[in-house]
């Protein structure tokens, strides 16, 4: 019987990391702060974890989005404090390793890397008028590197962060004047990385602004994110037209956190409840890969204390900015499912666990039918090519002396995962570009900013304040994936 895992040919397989959680360098190479570098490190049960202080001693977070920070005023600054540690000022310093890590993505297969840029390192306050030439040339380095390896660029061009010059002054993507700094900064990557990179990502998580996320905004109550959200679209959109102008044969995407959920219950109310908590993601989705906004918009909206896009400062030409501008394919992280019932919370953007399924120390639930499930779920809706650029497991590892991992229980993870995304693609028909597993190299957690949660096939020596060699070394995983790369999934079917 043909082997049913096996992959079109073509497929992209790779890794995917963003700059605050992997480059380091925060001041090198004339570097400007970004809103991530004031995040203190941290762990679930330490609740200093994500956060920021001001100068008189207030502690909110994370910086990212503010939360909690209706009563800071507006002209606080946040503050470094002696004693704190800072992961995004180090990381795991890719920014003195990616030689050697990209060598280390080559020797597993990669022929993709997802990797973000800086916004800071190009234009430091986000507002100059001619961008940092250091850190475009870091960029130019590690793409000539990876074509070295025949490695295609899949690049975000704003991962979560932007310069904290644009979070203070202009309460972030809340305001409108972000949107053509962002073109501008969009054009610049355009103009020097065009003729190397096709594949691009406007934003990563654009559906997490409901939440945590990336819009810089200070007071982060219901308005402020639709709003950001909003100037978000338009300044995609237009970066897309202008993309498709600019690079032959560019193709453009944002990202979506889809990690899934289900209703608790078959009870009509939790099915229907579930149908509204997956139109809380969709809106993002539906609206950036149709170029409209969904008729259900004012129903969501409603739910945040908002009368309805009424509401919602526009322009009149952002209409046909986001017909004209529409994403070419969809990507998505993947990680986990949970389950939502009647009368949850909206903003309960995690939901509950599911009991039937095992979870990790972070309670993330392992679901990889919900893998299948969701990539099905995006194209029966978008039917446009779909991209997963993140997936993996966040665990504890137990290196040896050595620095060596067994790590059966990200293997099992990742067979699961692949297997379920080999099924969508060759029994389900669902067209997916490729593949890029989060944090191929260990690096620093979003969320808690722990470094012993961690996904990598390779391990990186270094605690959760950065005590460490940094040396690097492949993990079991490293030299499965090799495999299953080799094989073009194949391989995949060897344990079934
Ligand atoms: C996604 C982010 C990544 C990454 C990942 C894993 O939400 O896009 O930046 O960190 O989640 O999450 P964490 O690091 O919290 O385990």
């Amino acid at each position: 019987m043909e082997n049913n895992k096996k992959l079109p040919e073509g497929f992209l397989w790779g890794g995917a990391t963003a700059d605050f959680q992997y480059e380091g360098g925060y001041d090198e190479g004339g570097r400007g702060l970004s809103t991530h570098d004031y995040e203190t490190n941290g762990s679930v049960e330490n609740p200093r974890h994500h956060t920021m202080e001001m100068p008189d001693g207030t502690i909110i977070g994370p910086a990212s989005s503010f939360i909690d920070a209706e009563t800071v005023p507006d002209e606080a600054k946040p503050v470094f404090i002696d004693g704190q540690y800072y992961p995004s000022h180090k990381a795991v310093d890719f920014y003195h390793h990616y030689k050697e890590d990209i060598k280390l993505m080559a020797g597993m297969g990669f022929n993709v890397y997802r990797f973000s840029i800086s916004w800071s390192r190009i234009f430091p306050t986000g507002e100059e008028e001619t961008p940092n030439e250091a850190g475009l040339k870091f960029y130019d380095d590690v793409i000539n590197e990876m074509a070295k390896y025949k490695m295609e660029p899949l690049i975000t061009i704003c991962h979560d962060e932007m310069p904290m010059n644009l979070a203070l002054k202009y309460n972030g993507w809340a305001s409108r004047e972000l949107i053509d700094l962002y073109v501008k900064y969009a054009k610049v990557l355009f103009e020097r990385y065009g003729d190397r990179c096709r594949y691009w990502l406007t934003f990563n998580e654009i559906n997490a602004v409901r939440g945590f996320g990336p819009t810089g905004v200070r007071k982060n109550q219901g308005i402020d994110r639709y709003q950001a959200a909003h100037n978000m679209f338009v300044a995609s959109a237009k970066t897309v037209i202008m993309g498709h102008e600019m690079i032959p044969n560019s193709k453009f995407s944002t990202m979506y956190a889809l990690s899934t959920f289900y209703p608790a219950t078959c009870k009509p109310q939790d099915v229907f409840h579930n149908m509204q908590q997956l139109r809380e993601n969709w809106y993002f989705v539906d609206t950036m890969g149709r170029g409209y906004y969904p008729s259900y918009a004012d129903d969501i909206l409603l739910h945040h204390g908002i009368e309805g896009l009424s509401e919602i400062e526009m322009a009149t030409e952002d209409e046909e900015i986001l017909n004209k501008g529409q994403l070419d394919f969809i990507s998505f992280s993947y990680y986990r499912s949970n389950i939502t019932k009647d009368g949850d919370d909206w903003f309960n953007v995690g939901g509950s666990s599911n009991p039937y399924l095992k979870e990790t120390p972070w309670g993330w639930g392992l679901d990889p039918l919900g893998l299948r499930y969701t990539m099905n779920m995006i194209y029966d809706r978008i039917q446009k090519p779909i991209f997963i650029v993140e997936n993996g497991i966040g665990i504890i590892d137990q290196a040896d002396e050595n620095g060596y991992v067994e790590d059966d229980e990200r293997i099992n993870y990742l067979q699961d995962h692949l297997s379920a995304m080999a099924d969508a693609i060759n029994q389900d028909h669902v067209p997916c570009l490729g593949y890029t597993m989060w944090g191929p190299i260990d690096l620093v957690s979003l969320s808690t900013g722990e470094m012993k949660k961690r996904y990598g096939f390779v391990y990186v020596d270094m605690d959760d304040l950065g005590n460490g060699t940094l040396k690097r070394t492949p993990k079991k995983s490293y030299y499965w994936m090799k495999k299953v790369i080799e094989s073009n999934g194949e391989s995949l079917a060897d344990h079934e």
